[in-house]
């Protein structure tokens, strides 16, 4: 019985956890040409509320971005984005996109 309570435990504080950053938006970058670019991008959407990892690839020309859907949005993240000069579009996260 003991054992089953603390599986619970270890599964609802998971289920937390996984709760803190639920969502994952992918976005395809266009306009970035050098490292100072991906700096450019990675800040400005790391400023924002509700942003957990960030990264943007400027060889893979896109951005991956974990944040809480209780505090931001995708549309946001994309905002973000093409106020520093770049222009993002939402595109599906593949298995390999890190953040
Ligand atoms: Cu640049």
């Amino acid at each position: 019985m003991r054992k089953i309570q603390i599986a619970l435990l270890v599964l609802s504080s998971f289920g937390f956890l996984g709760l803190a950053w639920a969502e994952k938006a992918c976005f395809e970058v266009q306009g970035m040409t050098c490292a100072t670019c991906q700096l450019t991008v990675k800040a400005a959407v790391k400023k924002l509320k509700g942003i957990g990892e960030v990264n943007a690839s400027l060889q893979e020309k896109n951005a991956v971005v974990d944040f809480d859907s209780q505090k931001i949005n995708a549309a946001e993240i994309k905002k973000a984005i093409d106020s520093v000069g770049y222009k993002a579009i939402p595109q599906e996260c593949k298995q390999n996109n890190k953040g």
